[in-house]
C-alpha cells in the first residue's frame, strides 16, 4: 500500500534507500507528482526544519533528509503535469550568491517549465553579476531569484540596483521568493513580484508576462 505518511517519515528520518521506492509506489497508485511534492516531500522538510530549530536535529541530519528528499523529488519532478501552457516567457532562475538551499528553487523551476516557460537555471550560490549577464544574453523577460537565508537578502536588493544602473529596470522584471523573503520585502526592494510557494511563482510569472 502506498502511503504519503510513510514517505514523509522516510524523508524526516533520512532513510535514503527507501525514498525512491516509496515515491514510485505513490505514483503507481495514482497519486499525482504535485501531491507528492507539496503534501509529501515539502511537508517532510517543514518537519525537518522544526526539528532543526528545536535542536533535535543538527546539520548532518538535515543534509541526509535533503538528500533523501531529492531521491523522491528527482522521480516526481519529470512527472509533473505539463499540460497547461499559460505562460510562454523566458526566465532566468537561481539561488543568489551565498546560499546553497536549492530544493524550493528546483520545484519552482519545474512548475514554471510545466506552465510553458523556457527556463535558464543557473543553479545555486550564483554571483549576482552572472545573473544579470545571463538575463541579457538570453533576452529573458523575468529574473526569478530564491533565498532562504537572511544575510543573502541583500543580494536581491543589489540585483534591483544593478538593473536600475544598467537602464533595465522594468524592462527585465524580477520576482523573488524563498523562506527569507516576504511580500513586504519584495516591495521594499522594488521587485516586481513575490510568491509564497511554487504555485504562486507560476501565478506571478503569468502576471508579469502580461504587463
Ligand atoms: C534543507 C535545509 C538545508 C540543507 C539544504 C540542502 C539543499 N540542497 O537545499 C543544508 C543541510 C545543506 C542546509 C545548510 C545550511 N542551512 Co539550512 N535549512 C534547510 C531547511 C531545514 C529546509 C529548507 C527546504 O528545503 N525547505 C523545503 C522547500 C520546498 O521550501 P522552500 O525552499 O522554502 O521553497 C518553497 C518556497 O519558499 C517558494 N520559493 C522558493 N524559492 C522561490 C523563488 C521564487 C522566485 C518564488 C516566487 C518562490 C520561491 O517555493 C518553494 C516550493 O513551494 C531550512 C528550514 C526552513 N524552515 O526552511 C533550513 C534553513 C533555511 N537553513 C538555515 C541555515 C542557517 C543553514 C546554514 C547556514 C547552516 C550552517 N551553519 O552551515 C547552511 C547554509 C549554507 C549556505 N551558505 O547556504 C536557516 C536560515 C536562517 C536564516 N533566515 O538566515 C534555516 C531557516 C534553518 C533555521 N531555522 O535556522 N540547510
Amino acid at each position: 500500500m502506498a502511503n504519503m505518511d510513510l514517505l514523509i517519515d522516510i524523508v524526516v528520518k533520512g532513510r535514503i534507500k527507501e525514498a525512491k521506492g516509496e515515491t514510485q509506489k505513490l505514483l503507481d497508485a495514482g497519486v499525482t507528482a504535485k501531491e507528492i511534492i507539496f503534501n509529501g516531500l515539502s511537508k517532510a522538510m517543514e518537519i525537518v526544519g522544526e526539528k532543526y530549530e528545536k535542536k533535535e536535529y543538527f546539520l548532518p541530519q538535515v543534509l541526509l533528509s535533503a538528500q533523501t528528499l531529492y531521491q523522491g523529488l528527482n522521480l516526481a519532478l519529470p512527472k509533473l503535469d505539463t499540460a497547461s501552457a499559460d505562460a510562454a516567457g523566458r526566465i532566468v532562475i537561481c539561488v543568489v550568491e551565498g546560499d546553497v538551499h536549492d530544493i524550493g528553487k528546483n520545484i519552482c523551476k519545474a512548475l514554471l517549465t510545466g506552465a510553458g516557460n523556457t527556463m535558464f537555471d543557473m543553479g545555486r550560490d550564483v554571483p549576482l553579476k552572472d545573473i544579470l549577464q545571463k538575463a541579457k544574453d538570453e533576452h529573458v523577460q523575468i529574473i526569478a531569484t530564491s533565498t532562504l537565508m537572511t544575510p543573502t537578502l541583500a543580494g536581491m536588493k543589489e540585483i534591483e540596483k544593478m538593473l536600475a544602473e544598467g537602464g533595465l529596470k522594468g524592462k527585465i522584471k524580477t520576482m523573488v521568493g524563498g523562506g527569507a523573503t516576504s511580500a513586504d520585502f519584495a516591495k521594499s526592494i522594488g521587485a516586481d513580484g513575490w510568491g509564497y510557494d511554487a504555485n504562486e511563482a507560476v501565478r506571478e510569472a503569468i502576471r508579469l508576462l502580461k504587463h
